[in-house]
């Protein structure tokens, strides 16, 4: 997987990109994080990037041309027409499925990050940029939000993970798009609290079973909305939603009309 960062603070990114499963995962070769300092492309001796906005208002802009040719020096490494993504709260949610889709991306992806008020919003018309929000609240800068990009899609890359197995049955990734379920280890009894009976059964078939169902009720009572007609795991609107009584559903509605 290749990467490229673009922003005002490269040395946020390198001790992340030395440790944990990143850190190996460039000693392995199986991920390229290039960092481009937009610093490097501010004008004049002072080499400046930002400016007082249009239209008044508090805080500064970054200009649009250090950010255009910042964009454009990451792009040379990547060619033209590689995925770039603008980490901002304008922006549509970044979840599960888009690292999905960057892990696998042929010519990889660069991630913009914002700081002070914005861009200059012609710098980002002129980018084609994608838009992609972490939530709905205000950072001080991209940098976090393109640090959880990275992560979460880093370690979709096979070999990246201890055991390439974990990813496929995390949250939101398991094949029902479910919550995770709970997880445990020694000691079996831990300050008088034992592990549900079930997981040293040693019957694994059932233990899936358990997994399954704590799966779901969790979901259907934190993320109600994760079971919606339509989600990962209700995607034909044929299959009748969990809320609907045994008469109801499709084959039900007929009937009635
Ligand atoms: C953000 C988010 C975010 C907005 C102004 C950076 C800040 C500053 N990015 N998801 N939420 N960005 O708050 O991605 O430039």
């Amino acid at each position: 997987m290749h990467a490229s960062i673009v922003t005002l603070f490269p040395e946020l990114f390198e001790p992340f990109l030395r440790a944990t499963v990143l850190g190996r995962a460039v000693q392995k070769g199986l991920l390229r994080v290039d960092l481009t300092d937009m610093r490097a492309f501010g004008q004049g001796r002072h080499r400046i990037v930002d400016d007082r906005p249009f239209g008044g208002g508090p805080g500064m802009v970054l200009m649009a041309e250090p950010v255009v040719r910042a964009v454009e020096a990451a792009r040379e490494a990547h060619g033209t027409e590689v995925r770039t993504i603008y980490l901002s709260p304008q922006g549509r949610r970044f979840d599960q499925s888009i690292a999905s889709e960057l892990a696998a991306a042929p010519d990889g992806f660069i991630l913009l990050c914002g700081r002070y008020e914005g861009i200059d919003e012609r710098a980002l018309d002129l980018l084609a940029l994608e838009e992609r929000s972490l939530g709905d609240y205000v950072l001080s800068g991209g940098e976090a939000a393109a640090l959880a990009v990275l992560d979460a899609t880093a370690r979709l890359v096979p070999g990246v993970l201890g055991d390439d197995r974990s990813a496929p049955e995390d949250s939101f990734s398991n094949a029902q798009g479910l919550l995770d379920h709970p997880h445990y280890t020694r000691p079996a009894s831990w300050r008088d609290v034992p592990v549900p009976e079930i997981l040293l059964s040693g019957n694994h078939a059932a233990i899936a079973a358990w997994r399954h169902e704590v799966a779901l009720e969790r979901t259907r009572t934190r993320r109600p909305d994760l079971l919606a007609p339509g989600s990962a795991y209700n995607p034909e609107p044929t299959r009748p939603s969990l809320t609907d009584t045994p008469t109801q559903g499709s084959a039900g509605a007929d009937k009635e009309a």
